[in-house]
């Protein structure tokens, strides 16, 4: 097990397209292992691989309270999502000391393998509507701040670039 490296925004390989998983394989399970460590260490309550520099399509989230359902997405896709939108103010490990509002449909039906290989349907809403849809955005090379104004991710940008210089 390991705890890995998060990438930090404004870097250029958190908007790769992460590539689908053919086999869920040892290895596969290896990198959710190491994800979940490494999400709990942040700690926060998702993350995508895309975040630590590998660019598979692999999610692991946990939004329980006692820190102990971690769920694994290999591959998810939203097939469903409602009409109305919800704001929520969302923050990022890859964006630290940032927080700012995100509409999203408030609830989606995801489908996805989990870490047998075995496919899955889950219907989510609240917190784990928020995460997942904004885990599948960094699957896809977005990161939340892009739905922000221009002024505001140029803001953002100049903040961390700095925040990186000061600890150089
Ligand atoms: O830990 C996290 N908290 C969070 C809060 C509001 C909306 C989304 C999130 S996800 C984030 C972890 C993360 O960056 N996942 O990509
Ligand atoms: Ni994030």
């Amino acid at each position: 097990m390991a705890v890995l490296t998060i990438l930090r925004y404004p870097d250029p390989r958190l908007h790769r397209v992460a590539q689908p998983v053919d086999v869920v394989d040892e290895a596969v399970r290896e990198l959710v292992r190491d994800m979940a460590e490494t999400m709990y260490a942040a700690p926060g309550i998702g993350l995508a691989a895309t975040q630590v520099d590998v660019h598979r399509r692999v999610v692991v989230i946990d939004v329980s309270e006692a820190r102990d359902q971690l769920l694994v997405f290999v591959n998810p896709e939203i097939v469903a999502r409602s009409q109305d939108e919800k704001i929520y103010e969302e923050g990022c490990l890859s964006v630290p000391g940032i927080y700012d509002e995100v509409s999203r449909p408030d609830r989606v039906t995801v489908r996805a393998l989990d870490e047998r290989g075995e496919p899955f349907t889950l219907d989510c809403e609240g917190l784990l509507s928020v995460c997942i849809q904004h885990e599948i955005d960094h699957l896809d090379g977005r990161v939340f701040v892009q739905y922000l104004s221009r002024l505001k991710q140029s803001r953002i940008k100049s903040r961390l670039q700095k925040a990186e210089r000061a600890v150089a």
